[in-house]
């Protein structure tokens, strides 16, 4: 196996990889960093990844470095140069900016709301229940698939997918973040373009695959 991965059966930003990796025939081993019981803060992962945050994904290629890779959308950068085809980004230049602008919409200005130590102290030193919790995600949520929404059904270089009819790098992140919603059965608003990208990744085999409930963990639905 070419590839290790520290994941969690629900994590977004870990189903980026997953996904980047199906898509373009490449297997890791998964290495479970149960989130749950916090060992993401434990001193050995914190030796993989100081944020104590997955995905962390170590090259095992020969000769490669065996410094843990981090950061999802690094990753996905990472995998797109070292394995091009098929690709996850367009050729043209502009195109490849506006596929990184809706990626960054979702995993730098929504995402990073969601995750447990985000969570731990709103719940542990702000007051916050578990209503106020789904009620946090739900605004969030709904604020940054709302603009996504609006982005991808006026504009036109958008088409079966996010960017075109090819699906990409954007629809990956799409989908770990319309996955926050499903896997916490949080109630959003309509988005009909959005609905409509992600049946179609629904139906694609490398989204199938690593659905949350599939990955090795998880509790049976
Ligand atoms: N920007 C990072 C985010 C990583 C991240 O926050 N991962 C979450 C899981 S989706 C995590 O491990 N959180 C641990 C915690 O919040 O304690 C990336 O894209 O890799």
């Amino acid at each position: 196996m070419n590839f290790e991965l520290y994941s969690f059966w629900r994590t977004s930003a870990t189903f980026r990889v997953r996904v980047a990796l199906n898509l373009k025939g490449l297997q890791a081993v998964e290495h479970d960093v149960d989130l749950v019981a916090g060992q993401q803060r434990s001193a050995d992962f914190l030796a993989i990844n100081p944020m104590g945050a997955i995905p962390a994904l170590i090259d095992k290629r020969p000769g490669q470095s065996p410094a843990p890779l981090t950061q999802s959308t690094a990753i996905l950068e990472f995998l797109e140069e070292a394995y091009p085809a098929p690709a996850l980004l367009p050729v043209d230049l502009h195109e490849r900016a506006r596929v990184r602008s809706l990626c960054a919409m979702l995993t730098a200005d929504t995402h990073p709301l969601m995750p447990p130590r985000v969570k731990k102290y709103l719940t542990s030193v702000s007051g916050f229940d578990e209503a106020a919790w789904r009620a946090w995600q739900t605004h969030w949520l709904t604020t940054g698939l709302t603009a996504f929404e609006q982005r991808i059904s006026t504009d036109r270089a958008s088409a079966d997918y996010c960017h075109g009819s090819q699906v990409g790098m954007a629809d990956i992140c799409l989908a770990s973040v319309v996955m926050i919603a499903r896997v916490f059965k949080l109630d959003l608003p309509a988005m009909p373009t959005v609905d409509a990208v992600m049946q179609r990744c629904d139906q694609l085999p490398a989204f199938a695959r690593a659905a949350p409930h599939l990955q090795q963990g998880a509790p049976k639905l």
